[in-house]
């Protein structure tokens, strides 16, 4: 990552995985910025983040390699005072949420307000998961009113496939806004669905 010289634009892409604490962020975040062909499942055991991991990884998107950073942050509210400096230069939020946790549901549109809405971001530049690990395929699952316009996507442990494809996705979407010259609220969206 360090010896990283791109011609002329700073490399690759910021992408901020937030939501409630237990939702499923680090369980997200280590399956998408794996190399390995690994499976979508539990890390061996839940530890809570604390503040935020950044995991490092590139990805074709076209063009050469683009590197990502994927920062799992911590849901607790403890860390509250290093979210901003988390957001500088983010072009991409994850959110992440259990939607059979009552609370979560809830809690999902506050974080959406606070990492997208008050950081100038574009709907487009989040795609939530609806993260029921065990849930059978096709059940309906609880959106918060306030986050129902976006693109949300329902996973249980069994869709692996679809989490990686959502997300490569939504990452040749946030570099093409990102190549389009903008850094973030101005930008205009890709076409992403
Ligand atoms: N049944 C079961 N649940 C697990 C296991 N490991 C983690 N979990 C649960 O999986 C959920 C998601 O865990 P994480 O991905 O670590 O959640 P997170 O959003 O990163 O949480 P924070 O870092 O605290 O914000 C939590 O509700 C855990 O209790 C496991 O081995 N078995
Ligand atoms: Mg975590």
């Amino acid at each position: 990552m360090a010896e990283e010289k791109g011609p002329t634009a700073p490399p690759g892409l910021k992408i901020v995985v937030v939501g409630p604490t237990q939702g499923g962020k680090t369980t997200v975040s280590n399956y998408v910025a794996s190399d390995e062909a690994v499976d979508f499942e539990y890390p061996f055991e839940y530890n809570p983040t604390v503040g935020v991991r950044i995991l490092e990884c590139e990805r074709n998107l076209g063009g050469p390699a683009t590197p990502v950073e994927v920062w799992d942050v911590g849901g607790s509210t403890d860390y509250e005072g290093c979210w901003p400096a988390i957001m500088h230069d983010a072009h991409g939020v994850v959110l992440v949420y259990n939607p059979e946790q009552e609370g979560q549901v809830s809690e999902s549109g506050a974080w959406y307000e606070y990492f997208v809405q008050n950081n100038d971001l574009p709907d487009e530049a989040c795609v939530v998961f609806a993260f029921a690990p065990n849930a059978q395929r096709g059940t309906r699952q609880r959106v918060s009113p306030k986050i129902e316009h976006l693109n949300v996507v329902n996973i249980s442990l069994d869709d692996g496939s679809l989490v990686k494809t959502q997300f490569e996705r939504f990452l040749k979407a946030a570099k093409a806004r990102k190549d389009s010259g903008g850094g973030g609220g101005e930008a205009k969206g890709a076409e992403y669905k």
